[in-house]
């Protein structure tokens, strides 16, 4: 018989596995993007299930500073960020985006060490990531209350909303506001805003300016993975839009500009070809060396970042940096 154990409670809000099971829509964002004169792709399309474990790998890149250096900034500051989230009572702590809370666990141990008064609000629209971070939360931390939300972002604020009262404490960690143009990153913020109150608080990750070659490097890894995880848009495409893209007949090209702060990813069409799209009906031509859109992940000053949330409503609190002074977790609070 095996040992009895207590399941956590996991709210469903969505289905879908990752960013777009729904083939509509993908099919009309990929048909809307790659219309455009300069063709477009959107990156929340990487994350399939070989995009997303391209990404874990990216994570564990040497070139690839970003998650290192947000682990160096948890880890420092883990008792800090706790006595400044705790000030008011009992709070929930909501990591958006949470996957395999790789990050957040540092701090929950911060949290739990000091025997703070919380509970733990994982959201992702992946259910199984969602499923497997319960499984192993419930091992390493018996005692922290966890309830899952499975869902997009504003679908779980919405629901947190109407069922969890209680002042907020939200995670938007990973450089992850990097991978918006300024206009949604605004939006995003605003809407994430209207859904807090006064006294609750943002922790948001940002990568920072600094020498634009180990910039580039960390898009451009030695080992190719970030290529392989560009490329795999192509493969995703083909495989649930019904496309034919000859994916060897694309390179992946990556370049920093340092005035604007913005790395962008394309994929470059290495001959003049034409591409079939059957469930997006569409034919696309591509003239030699063609490219297409695919990221952009933008690198912040700490005042840019300051302005950007004091234009949404918060007030920024506390920058907590690493060693480098490379990469930020900025605290807002709202008053
Ligand atoms: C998820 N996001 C913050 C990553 C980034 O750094 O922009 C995605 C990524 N793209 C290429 N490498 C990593």
């Amino acid at each position: 018989m095996g040992i009895p154990t207590t399941q956590f409670p996991m709210i469903e809000l969505s289905r879908r596995q990752d960013g777009s099971n729904d083939i509509s829509a993908f099919a009309r964002d990929v048909a809307e993007g790659l219309r455009q004169p300069r063709k477009t792709l959107p990156s929340r399309y990487f994350y399939d299930g070989t995009g997303s474990r391209l990404f874990q790998q990216i994570m564990e890149l040497p070139e690839y500073y970003l998650t290192r250096s947000e682990l160096e900034v948890l880890t420092q500051h883990k008792y800090e960020m706790a006595q400044l989230f705790s000030r008011r009572g009992f709070f929930h702590l909501i990591d958006l985006g949470a996957g395999d809370a790789l990050k957040t666990r540092i701090l929950l141990q911060g949290l739990s060490g000091q025997q703070k008064e919380f509970d733990y609000v994982p959201v992702d629209i992946s259910g199984d990531a969602m499923r497997q971070l319960s499984d192993n939360m419930r091992q390493q931390l018996p005692q922290l209350q966890v309830e899952a939300v499975v869902g997009e972002y504003f679908q779980a604020l919405e629901w947190l909303q109407e069922n969890k009262p209680g002042r907020k404490v939200v995670l938007f960690l990973g450089s992850n506001i990097g991978n918006f143009k300024p206009d949604e990153s605004i939006n995003f913020l605003r809407s994430i805003r209207s859904y807090l109150s006064p006294g609750d608080q943002l922790l948001m990750g940002v990568d920072l300016r600094k020498d634009p070659a180990t910039i580039l490097r960390a898009y451009n890894d030695a080992s190719g993975v970030t290529a392989a995880f560009n490329l795999n848009l192509l493969h995703r495409i083909n495989r649930e839009l019904d496309a034919n893209f000859k994916v060897d007949q694309f390179s992946h090209h990556a370049m920093y500009n340092p005035q604007e702060g913005v790395m962008r990813s394309f994929l470059v069409s290495k001959a003049e070809q034409e591409v079939y799209i059957q469930k997006a009906g569409l034919t696309v031509h591509f003239d030699s060396w063609e490219a297409i859109h695919t990221e952009n992940s933008c690198k912040y000053t700490i005042p840019q970042v300051e302005e950007m949330g004091r234009q949404c409503g918060f007030r920024p609190e506390t920058v907590f940096y690493d060693n480098r002074q490379g990469f930020a977790d900025v605290l807002f609070s709202i008053d």
